[in-house]
């Protein structure tokens, strides 16, 4: 998507839910509902509209409005604050001025997956988190006569305290197709017993020199003894996660299996090619098991690759603001505003 260049991300918790709304947010206007499968910015223009029955020739563009409640799932316990009515997302429109929706107009709007990612600042991770009910997220466009949410063009700002030239990537491996225990919300992927090597193959484009690498691994292993999965990064070993026993007597009662999550830290040599493999010991049982994931989160240099990006840098935190040095495509990026709603803020930028 070529207008859309970065986009900086936050999150941010819902705290409080005050009351409940006395009609749906869907009860009026024109209606048009966007499911979508990967994160990124959208790019809706006056066809698009058209085709999804909308009177482009007649619409105010600025009378169109964006709602969506983001990626991720609902939380589990039932006590836990949640909107109760689909809440409007601010977006950056092109061409609305006019009040027409002319051939080369377009809306913004930036769209989350259905997985989510989230800072643990305990760890200093990011974690990622599978959705377990849903592939597709849904955003939904209204025509009502009514001004809607807008993102604006920023200044430039000046005197920033901080130069932001890198930041915290992260990425994830999961196959989700055993539930071992035949229950619950946990899922595994490839058997561990009777396969007992397996690589995975992670690409980690502009990573710094010198940066750790840090790997979460997390497996399940059933066996009366301890067992070991040994974590090699480019075949060197990394780190060794011990996975406890478990009573295997048929007639004892305990824990089907269990899960080792554990993070090791590997050193970059700036090779953006790292394979992680996981070697399973049995330690002369008859154990077996099955992985669960393998996230990384690394330090990446802050560019400026084509298409769409988001970064968030920790470091940022610390500062009154920061200047996000985009080594490439510097003068040809625009600010185009600031989002906060209540799930998460965000900076988009566009190419001009
Ligand atoms: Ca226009
Ligand atoms: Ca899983």
């Amino acid at each position: 998507m070529p207008y859309l260049l970065a986009l900086f991300l936050c999150l941010a918790y819902q705290t409080t839910q005050a009351q409940f709304a006395l009609e749906s947010r869907l009860a009026t206007g024109q209606w048009c509902k966007i499911g979508i499968t990967q994160t990124g910015i959208y790019k809706i223009d006056a066809s698009f509209l058209q085709n999804a029955g909308f009177d482009v020739n007649t619409l105010n563009p600025q009378h169109l409005h964006v709602h969506g409640y983001g990626g991720g799932m609902l939380p589990q316990a039932n006590a836990t604050p949640r909107l109760d009515d689909l809440p409007e997302n601010a977006v950056f429109v092109q061409g609305e001025q006019d009040g027409r929706f002319d051939a080369g107009d377009y809306i913004l709007f930036y769209g989350e997956s259905s997985d989510k990612w989230s800072y643990n600042a305990n760890a200093q991770l990011f974690e990622h988190e599978t959705n377990l009910y849903a592939d597709t997220t849904y955003y939904f466009i209204c025509l009502e006569n009514r001004p809607a949410s807008r993102l604006a063009i920023q200044a430039e700002t000046v005197g920033a305290n901080f130069d932001v030239t890198q930041y915290e990537e992260f990425v994830h491996y999961e196959k989700d197709e055993t539930n071992y225990l035949k229950s619950g919300r946990e899922w595994y992927g490839e058997p561990l017993g009777t396969q007992n090597d397996y690589t995975f193959n992670f690409s980690l484009p502009d990573i710094m020199a010198n940066s750790p690498i840090r790997i979460t691994s997390a497996v399940m292993a059933r066996d009366s003894r301890i067992t070991n999965v040994e974590v090699y990064a480019n075949d060197e070993l990394i780190g060794t996660q011990a996975i406890d026993a478990v009573n295997t007597d048929p007639f004892g009662y305990d824990y089907r299996g269990r899960n080792a999550i554990n993070t090791y830290t590997k050193n970059s040599n700036g090779n953006a090619q790292v394979a992680v493999k996981l070697r399973y010991k049995q330690n002369g049982g008859y154990g077996n098991g099955f992985i669960n994931y393998l996230t990384i989160n690394y330090r990446r240099a802050l560019g400026y690759p084509n298409g769409f990006f988001r970064f968030r840098s920790l470091a940022s935190a610390t500062g009154l603001f920061d200047i996000f040095d985009l080594k490439w495509h510097t003068k040809s990026l625009q600010l185009i505003g600031i989002e906060e709603n209540k799930f998460s803020k965000a900076n988009l930028c566009r190419r001009i």
